[in-house]
């Protein structure tokens, strides 16, 4: 879907495989393996390129901008900031809300890594717009 710059941004951050774009799929109201935001278990990054959806709250229309995975992909992690740098910029509104999703796992040095690198990256601003959301927390 196109990306409409008169709507506000709601970003899907993460690690690749975390499930950004199950979550992305779950929010739009589509099957988490069948939506706008092509899933997939393969160890490999799926998501290569900024994909958008759009989801209305309260009558208010977003983008939903799920991203490639971040800080390990073959892809490496500027390129990919850079990619999302591009996307978020041309939305007018800026970013409303940053959903970052971690395996829920034990919070990890890496896991910090994540949190700080974004918020190098989005400004100290942005914290207060984060949203940590754990994925894969069923217990077998
Ligand atoms: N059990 C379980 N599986 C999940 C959950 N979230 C995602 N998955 C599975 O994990 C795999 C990866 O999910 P994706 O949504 O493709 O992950 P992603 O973060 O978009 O990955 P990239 O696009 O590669 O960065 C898929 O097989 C999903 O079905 C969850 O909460 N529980
Ligand atoms: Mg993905």
């Amino acid at each position: 879907m196109e990306l409409n710059v008169n709507n506000p941004v709601v970003l899907l951050i993460g690690k690749t495989g975390a499930g950004k774009s199950t979550l992305g799929n779950l929010l739009v109201g589509a099957p988490h393996d069948n939506g706008p935001f092509h899933t997939s278990a393969q160890m490999d990054s799926v998501t290569k390129e900024c994909t958008v959806a759009t989801i209305s709250i309260d009558g208010v229309p977003y983008n939903i901008v799920d991203t490639p995975g971040i800080f390990d992909t073959q892809q490496g992690t500027i390129p990919v900031l850079n990619q999302i740098a591009k996307t978020i910029n041309k939305c007018a509104h800026g970013v409303k809300a940053i959903l970052i999703v971690y395996k829920a796992r034990r919070f990890t040095d890496e896991q910090r890594n994540v949190l700080n690198e974004i918020r190098t990256f989005l400004g100290k601003d942005a914290t207060n717009n984060i949203i940590s959301v754990f994925s894969h927390a069923s217990t077998d």
